[in-house]
């Protein structure tokens, strides 16, 4: 399916953000129904004691720029921009974040401390977000409640994804959206 159908009523780009190697790439790719676009570049020795591979040892790529996927749902087209984990490339946020309407933030919990930084980034552009931890095998289990806790997010939006699942995915997308739209309506009613 590479265009969209003609019953389409409405568009929204979302960010899907994240520290190295959570799984942005692999999400977008689950759940894209167009040949997602990747950028994708060989890790080389030059990343070693730089980027840990802690959990993903089979990994032997990145993004380097972004991932752009698409998927529809019910009415609405889902435009989907995933941001590079490694914070030598967090420049291009910038130009990711205009026009999103919110992002998803996927945490490992093996890794959580590696989440500190991309929440700090995040919360500079003002997007209304919703934490997804990605639940990899063998990850820690923690209540939702320490986790909340644990990344200082006393109110925030969080949920469970495994990224290489479709309707998990999707499920995300979709709590993203409905929490987007809350917040966009709270801000419109406080300038009326
Ligand atoms: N078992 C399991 N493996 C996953 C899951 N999500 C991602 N992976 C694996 O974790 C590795 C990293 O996933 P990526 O999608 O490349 O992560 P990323 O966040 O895009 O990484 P960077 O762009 O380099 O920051 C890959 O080997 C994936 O196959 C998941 O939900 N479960
Ligand atoms: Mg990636």
């Amino acid at each position: 399916m590479s265009y969209v159908p003609d019953t389409v009523g409405g568009t929204a780009k979302l960010l899907v953000v994240g520290a190295f190697g959570v799984g942005k790439t692999t999400l977008i790719g689950t759940v894209s129904e167009i040949r997602p676009l990747r950028t994708e570049e060989a890790m080389t020795v030059a990343s070693v004691g730089v980027d840990s591979l802690h959990g993903v040892e089979n990994k032997t790529t990145t993004t380097v720029a972004l991932d752009f996927g698409r998927v529809t749902l019910g009415d609405t087209v889902l435009y989907l921009f995933g941001t590079p984990g490694q914070q030598r490339f967090w420049s291009l946020w910038d130009g990711l974040a205009e026009g999103a309407i919110g992002a998803l933030v996927l945490v490992d919990l093996r890794r959580i401390d590696d989440s500190f930084a991309v929440l700090d980034q995040l919360e500079a552009t003002g997007l209304p977000y919703v934490v997804a931890i990605n639940d990899f095998p063998g990850a820690p289990r923690h209540a939702d409640d320490e986790v909340r806790q644990a990344l200082a997010l006393p109110a925030a939006v969080l949920l469970h994804c495994n990224a290489l699942d479709h309707r998990s995915s999707v499920n995300a997308l979709i709590t993203l959206v409905s929490h987007a739209l809350t917040c966009l309506d709270a801000a419109e009613a406080r300038i009326r």
